[in-house]
């Protein structure tokens, strides 16, 4: 690796906010603070409320250092990624730590989820040495006939609270890699992280206006993020209400548009799986990082023959979750990111109540305005109407849905009855079952055997229906969205 740069001073001791533009951390008039998760009367810290005035500058900043970054060697750009991933290395603890203090993620996952950010940076490091384009053979046998791939420009990325580092990286590391400068909006709820996120990328030497950072509210600044004529291209990954609307802008504004959006994700337990190992799965892929996965399993079909003793092994494995403060190394699930989303999962919670549904496990929940953290109990639900909005909408916590089904085929249709199309698992072991699953279930992403979460940082990420704008992230894809194709004919004079 070739030396480092000399480190910058970090924007916190600057006491700087999380407004970086141009290469200079910025103090703000607004802030906004934030609150821990698990202990709702600690302020974790005051961030910089960005205004449409700072969107402007910060595009401003992104388009004048487009030209240089574009031009600058594609190893040159690797070899900062690179860097980076070291930098956060070294303080993956304190990224760890900053993480759990801004939405309550249990700090082994905390970790883990620091590592793997670190890994995707080294992917799209080692990425910038890939092919750019094709070359094929012409009608003209003279005649040279490739393309060649060129950055989009001035891409912008909004991030949301759930992953607070991972996937910022996925989305940053082959922006900058393939080429293109950004302006970074991440959630309110992970801006502590997103700070030390963009210290590591600026302290591996970053060139001034590469990457802007703008904390602050969505609902202010989305008008101005997706409306600015620097924008090139708009990375999204939230909710479907959000990536709605900016469908519609980025349509007008003519912009490439990636979304990732909500989930459904159904779990299909046939009684010739391996139950037990099924229960494991089913219970990681629902309650860990508190249900708030996009790719959460939240709908569990069992065939009749095994739905008792997979119940049991299931409702077992869910009482047996460490639930609590997610600083603990033992912590299996923390609280919930926030007081909105507390009141939203309660409201669904209050909802079973009122439907009359089996409550198998759980269903309590904290007090919203109490001091005593924004918890909510991993909850096994069965006996649910499917016109529920219990089985239809994405509740982004803690919570199961559990189904008897015939068999396999109905198990296949209630899944696919769904908006949502973004993740499917099924257990079985009869590889022909897989094979039709993986053929007839609509979700981008298909497991067998194994949990319905998890994205590995080479292969294509993304949804179906109503998740997904169909531009898949990480893998090739994500060289794919963020660089555009030039079809070349050159004929020698
Ligand atoms: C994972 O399951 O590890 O917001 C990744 C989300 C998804 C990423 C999930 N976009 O949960």
């Amino acid at each position: 690796m070739t030396s480092m740069p000399d480190a910058q001073p970090a924007a916190t001791e600057l006491g700087a906010s999380g407004l970086l533009i141009g290469g200079i951390w910025q103090a703000c008039e607004e802030t906004f603070p934030r609150f821990d998760p698990a202990h709702p009367g600690n302020c974790t810290g005051r961030y910089g409320a960005a205004t449409a005035a700072d969107v402007v500058r910060a595009y401003e900043a992104a388009a004048g250092a487009a030209p240089a970054w574009a031009s600058t060697a594609a190893s040159a750009r690797g070899e900062i990624l690179l860097r980076a991933a070291a930098l956060l290395e070294e303080r993956l603890e304190e990224a760890a730590q900053r993480l759990t203090a801004d939405m309550g993620k249990a700090i082994r996952d905390a970790r883990g989820e620091a590592q793997r950010a670190a890994a995707i940076l080294r992917y799209h490091a080692a990425d910038t040495a890939q092919p750019i384009g094709e070359t094929y053979a012409s009608a003209d046998s003279e005649l040279l006939l490739m393309t060649i791939s060129e950055p989009v420009g001035v891409v912008c990325a909004i991030t949301p609270w759930n992953f607070p580092l991972a996937i910022p990286a996925w989305k940053l590391a082959p922006a900058l890699g393939c080429g293109n400068t950004v302006v970074w909006k991440p959630a309110e709820a992970a801006s502590g992280s997103a700070i030390l996120l963009a210290e590591v990328l600026e302290q591996a030497g970053l060139p001034p206006g590469t990457l802007n950072v703008l904390t602050g509210s969505g609902a202010a600044l989305s008008e101005a993020l997706v409306s600015d004529p620097h924008l090139n291209a708009l990375t999204f990954t939230g909710s479907v209400p959000v990536g709605e609307r900016l469908r519609l802008a980025a349509a007008s504004a003519k912009i490439k548009l990636q979304l990732e959006l909500g989930g459904k994700n159904p779990a299909l337990v046939l009684a010739d799986a391996e139950l037990a190992a099924a229960a494991d799965q089913v219970t990681r892929g629902a309650m860990l990082s508190t249900g708030q996965r996009c790719t959460a399993t939240s709908r569990v079909y069992v065939e009749a023959d095994a739905y008792e003793e997979f119940a049991e092994l299931l409702l077992e494995r869910v009482a047996a979750l460490q639930v609590g403060d997610p600083y603990a190394e033992t912590t299996d699930v923390g609280p919930l990111a926030s007081r909105e989303q507390l009141l939203t999962v309660s409201r669904y919670l209050r909802l079973a109540g009122e439907e009359s549904v089996e409550v198998l496990h759980g269903g309590t929940f904290a007090d919203p305005e109490g001091e005593e953290g924004y918890y909510v109990a991993p909850t096994v639900l069965a006996g649910v109407d499917p016109e529920s909005a219990l089985v239809r909408e994405e509740i982004f916590g803690p919570v199961i849905v559990l189904a008897q089904v015939a068999d396999f085929e109905a198990a296949l249709d209630a899944a696919n009855a769904t908006e949502f199309g973004l993740s499917a698992s099924l257990f079985t072991r009869d590889i022909g079952r897989a094979l039709t699953f993986a053929r007839r279930i609509q979700t981008g992403q298909v497991h067998v055997n194994r949990e319905t979460t998890g994205a590995e940082p080479h292969v294509p990420f993304g949804g179906m229906k109503a998740s997904s704008s169909l531009q898949r992230e990480q893998g090739k894809a994500a060289r794919s969205f963020f660089t555009n194709s030039k079809t070349v004919y050159l004929r020698p004079a």
